[in-house]
């Protein structure tokens, strides 16, 4: 695994230079206090083994909630990653312990910089316009089942694209 990020890590440091938002249609979720908003993915090749999926998470509560786990029937795992300046290169890895929302906190991931989800060994190509489950489990709000609208990468950028390809 820790191979598998290190190779990743130069690609996608071109990434984060091309980072745009898609436009699309928005959707939300409630889970108790907290607000999803409007989860994406990006599409992704044949034979790419990785994809990157996006969405806000907003705390209206007064405490904070710890996002623990996330999973899908179309990868075998899914990870929250982090990217981050490290020395002179853009790197991914994983963020321990799930990722913190504080009270009056949202979180809006996005390609190329902060937070995303890494649906990681994927079942078959994510293409445009494919609707993908994603299950969030909360550490206190509990479970939320969200639809992941595939969005066509190649829209946002062809380079961006490829930050996602992880080989
Ligand atoms: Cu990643």
């Amino acid at each position: 695994m820790k191979q598998f990020f290190q190779r990743a890590a130069g690609i996608a440091a071109a990434a984060a230079l091309l980072a745009t938002a898609p436009l699309s249609q928005a959707h939300e979720y409630k889970l108790g206090q907290l607000e999803i908003g409007h989860p994406y993915a990006r599409s992704t090749v044949p034979g790419q083994p990785a994809g990157g999926a996006y969405f806000s998470i907003e705390n209206k509560g007064s405490a904070p909630d710890r996002l623990v786990a996330l999973s899908s029937p179309v990868a075998k795992t899914t990870e929250i990653h982090t990217m981050a300046m490290e020395g002179n290169l853009m790197k991914m890895r994983e963020v321990d312990g799930g990722l913190e929302v504080k009270p009056g906190q949202k979180i809006a991931m996005q390609p190329g910089n902060g937070y995303h989800i890494m649906l990681m060994g994927l079942s078959k190509p994510l293409k445009a316009g494919d609707k993908v489950p994603l299950t969030l489990t909360f550490e206190k709000a509990g479970k939320v089942d969200v639809t992941v609208n595939v969005e066509d990468a190649a829209a946002a950028g062809k380079d961006d694209m490829k930050g996602h390809m992880h080989h």
